[in-house]
């Protein structure tokens, strides 16, 4: 599926959706970053300080000399961390932007000169092609990513990583305070907001689309039942949107679902690894309990 086609057909549910994988083009990855730097958005610090205050424990879990293999290309603090720790054979950062894997690629060979670099250009949601392994390989999958996919989505991609690292390192939010979560995903200086208009504007800019940015409101709310948050984009009025030959019509009030956020309580994630082929994770969270990563091995 090209971009336009998953927008094209996105947009023709009754529930428009777009996927949130297509938020990372430059600005939108660019925006990301300053998310991760927010005073509401813990995640990113939560998993920092967890990995720090854990990393030999977690290094002897993974197995110093491993094959590293990462989802989402790791430029950040905590992969650099876990590659000094572990000294890996060779790392593979799998990214679907050949832009930022190239990028994430070059600092990490000036950084780590003895490090075999492999990256491949890929989306996680879909089977990956990998270069046969020579040592045993590691997944590491941070930043609660697979928060995005729905439990039976996460269930699916967790059995087909065993195929490829019979032992895996998975970051994930952790269910907690309904304000807490909310005001992670509605901060003061409204950079989420920003991130989540900005796909609109990728339409525009790679689609030919004619959004109306102003036309259109972030909306994130806290979902308990399900366990997750969930991100809209709001029609303020009732209007027509052009993309291409394509053409849309909102309701005042109509969303577009651009992305779920799922929280696991640690005894979830636990029974998911388990139905999904794996012995009972380790799990290592932060102090305050807002943040795991959890060690999965193939049983
Ligand atoms: C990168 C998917 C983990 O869900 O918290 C941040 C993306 N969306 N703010 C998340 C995101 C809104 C982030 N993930």
């Amino acid at each position: 599926m090209t971009f336009l086609e998953d927008v094209v057909a996105g947009l023709s549910l009754p529930q428009k959706a777009l996927p949130p994988k297509y938020f990372y083009d430059a600005i939108g990855s660019k925006l990301f970053e300053k998310i991760c730097r927010l005073p509401e958005y813990y995640l990113t610090r939560a998993e920092l300080s967890l990995t720090k205050a854990n990393l030999s424990s977690i290094a002897r879990f993974a197995g110093k000399g491993c094959e590293l293999l990462e989802y989402g290309s790791g430029e950040g603090l905590k992969t650099r961390l876990l590659i000094r720790a572990l000294r890996p054979k060779a790392y593979l950062p799998v990214d679907i932007s050949p832009s930022a894997l190239e990028h994430a690629a070059r600092r990490l060979s000036r950084e780590f000169p003895w490090l075999r670099i492999l990256p491949v250009c890929g989306d996680f949601s879909r089977p990956l092609d990998l270069p046969a392994a020579k040592a045993a390989r590691v997944a590491y999958f941070p930043g609660s990513t697979i928060g995005n996919l729905t439990p039976e989505e996460a269930h699916g991609f967790l059995s087909r990583s065993r195929a490829h690292a019979r032992r895996m390192l998975i970051g994930t939010d952790l269910r907690k305070d309904a304000n807490l979560l909310h005001a992670a995903y509605n901060d003061s200086r409204g950079v989420t907001a920003a991130f989540n208009l900005n796909l609109l504007a990728r339409i525009n800019r790679e689609l030919g689309g004619d959004f109306d940015l102003r036309r259109f409101a972030h909306y994130a709310f806290y979902n308990p039942l399900a366990g997750r948050i969930e991100m809209h984009l709001v029609a303020r009025d009732a209007h027509l949107v052009n993309i291409g030959h394509y053409r849309f019509s909102f309701d005042r009030g109509e969303s577009i679902h651009t992305e779920n956020s799922y929280k696991y309580s640690i005894p979830e994630f636990e029974r998911l690894a388990l139905s999904a082929g794996f012995e009972a994770p380790e799990c290592w969270t932060d102090s305050r309990g807002w943040f795991a990563l959890f060690g999965l091995v193939a049983a």
